[in-house]
């Protein structure tokens, strides 16, 4: 079966192809942006830009919308991930939390597929906490000040086979898959 990815990041398609390859899954790359609105809802994003591109993609495709959830910050930069990468980046962010005890943060994957004709969504999330200093050189985004609960190192210090064990993308992504087995 080839699915294909619609994403502007290829980091994002690196992750998915590695999950395809586990359960021959073939996923293919459409390097298009595409809308995305602002709003406070993750599935909201993701339903929105499903919407806009299933008029002009041929077949089965789905996209993904992830974001970082800072407890301390009240879940910013949540679903405005992007624009503060853009922005201030992961410095910005080391900055806001100076001083801070609870460090704890989430990443949020929502992978919304057009299948059959019909929409679906899919929810991943990985907790962890934000690290006092930026690390690593793999990855892409806020990898490297985010630490996952299950290990001591920065997403940015794992490469990206570690990362997908147990990223928020690879649950998202491996929850798509088994629905797409049975279906
Ligand atoms: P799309 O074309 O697929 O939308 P994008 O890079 O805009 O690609 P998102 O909107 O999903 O992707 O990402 C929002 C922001 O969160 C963006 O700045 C990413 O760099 C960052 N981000 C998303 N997933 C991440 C991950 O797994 N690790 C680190 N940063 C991530």
């Amino acid at each position: 079966m080839v699915l294909k990815f619609i994403t502007s990041n290829i980091h994002k398609y690196e992750e998915a192809l590695l999950i395809g390859e586990k359960y021959e899954i073939n996923i293919s790359h459409e390097n298009l942006e595409y809308i995305e609105s602002q709003n406070d809802s993750f599935s909201e994003i993701a339903r929105f830009s499903l919407d806009n591109l299933k008029e002009k993609i041929q077949g089965d495709f789905f996209i993904e919308d992830a974001g970082l959830v800072i407890e301390c910050l009240n879940g910013f930069p949540g679903p405005y991930s992007s624009f503060v990468y853009s922005t201030i980046g992961n410095q910005g962010i080391l900055e806001l939390m100076r001083n801070e005890k609870n460090r704890n943060a989430k990443f949020i994957s929502t992978v919304a597929l057009f299948y059959k004709n019909k929409e679906f969504l899919f929810v991943g999330e990985c907790h962890g906490s934000i690290a006092s200093e930026i690390k690593g050189e793999h990855g892409f985004g806020y990898d490297p000040i985010f630490i996952p609960s299950e290990k001591n190192i920065s997403f940015g210090q794992l490469d990206v086979d570690e990362k997908s064990l147990l990223s928020h993308r690879s649950i998202a992504i491996n929850k798509m898959i088994k629905f797409l087995k049975e279906n």
